[in-house]
């Protein structure tokens, strides 16, 4: 049985309650001053927006703001460039799953972020939607990597294709190929190795994954998810660049988004890395899931 996603602006408590309450209470001061800016600009650091947006953000409010403007017009200017930087680079997840026979989708992150927990989510999030779901062991370094798939595999009643631990990848991620060619299935979703061992490069294996679906499956990969975990700061950030410079990242799941208190990294991930997130994960249950809403996000870190 699948689950539905629920909405996500109560996951976001955490977030809300904290820096960027902060950043509300700044803007509840009679008027702006120096210390305004100086006050916004550590709090947009402290919340992960990271440098190079954070300049950006400050720099474009300070040119907008004339002499008389309110703190709460102002609020809701930085409001509105941050929605703006995401909606930027915002598109749907799989626009056109229907219009292929076979839609190949890797998740991709360093160990731990989240990406075996956000399967399970995806593979219910689109049985939900009546869509046919295969999940691929491709982390096949680890044995509890493959037996942690299938349990969640059983949870959401889909088929898992593995082979032994130690196996090689690409040939997990043939077969499933073939696998879901002859059950007719629509979505396959690719588990990939967040951390290998040493001397073996993980990108050029995940590359490696990835041209094996290219050569079998027409424009294949059609989604590669990168799982940023929300409480890592501008770790992600690094993260985000070597995965993206390794295979084209199609977009990020933010994972444990419930366990951050910050959040901000959202926005260096559209501004500095041109990626939507296109997922909110934010809990460990099947339905702690939903599409990214950005507007939606605006409005929830800011709601007091
Ligand atoms: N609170 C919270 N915990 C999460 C979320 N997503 C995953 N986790 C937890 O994070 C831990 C790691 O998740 P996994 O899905 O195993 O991460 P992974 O990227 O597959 O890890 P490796 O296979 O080791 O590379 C687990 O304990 C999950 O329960 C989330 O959205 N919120
Ligand atoms: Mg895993």
């Amino acid at each position: 049985m699948f689950s539905r996603p629920k909405p996500m602006d109560e996951p976001l408590a955490k977030t809300r309650r904290g820096f960027f309450n902060r950043i509300a209470g700044l803007f509840q001061q009679p008027k702006l001053s120096e210390e305004t800016w100086e006050e916004l600009e550590a709090l947009l650091l402290q919340g992960d927006v990271g440098a190079a947006t954070t300049i950006r953000l400050i720099e474009t409010l300070r040119a907008q703001v004339k002499p008389g403007t309110l703190p709460a017009e102002a609020q809701l200017m930085l409001k509105s460039e941050l929605y703006n930087i995401l909606k930027r680079v915002q598109r749907p997840y799989l626009p056109d799953v229907n219009d292929r026979l076979l839609n190949v989708v890797f998740m991709v992150g360093v160990n731990g972020s989240g990406k075996t927990t956000s399967i399970a989510k995806l593979a219910n999030y689109h049985k939900a939607r009546g869509e046919t779901v295969l999940l691929a062991a491709a982390d096949t370094f680890r044995a509890a990597a493959i037996d942690q798939l299938k349990v969640w595999g059983e949870r959401v009643d889909v088929e898992v294709i593995a082979q032994q631990p130690g196996a090689d990848p690409g040939a997990v991620v043939y077969d499933a190929i073939a696998a879901a060619r002859s059950r007719n299935t629509r979505v396959l979703i690719i588990d990939t190795a967040g951390r290998l061992q040493t001397k073996y490069n993980l990108m050029q294996e995940l590359h490696k994954l990835v041209e094996v679906s290219r050569r079998r499956v027409h424009e294949a990969p059609h989604e590669t998810l990168l799982v940023v975990d929300a409480t890592t700061g501008q770790n992600g950030l690094s993260q985000a660049k070597a995965f993206a410079d390794a295979v084209s990242v199609t977009g990020v799941v933010l994972a444990k988004l419930d366990s951050s208190a910050k959040g901000g990294i959202v926005f260096p991930i559209a501004e500095e890395f041109k990626l939507p997130v296109l997922f909110a994960a934010t809990g460990e249950h099947l339905t702690d899931w939903s599409e990214f809403d950005p507007q939606a996000f605006i409005d929830g870190l800011f709601e007091h």
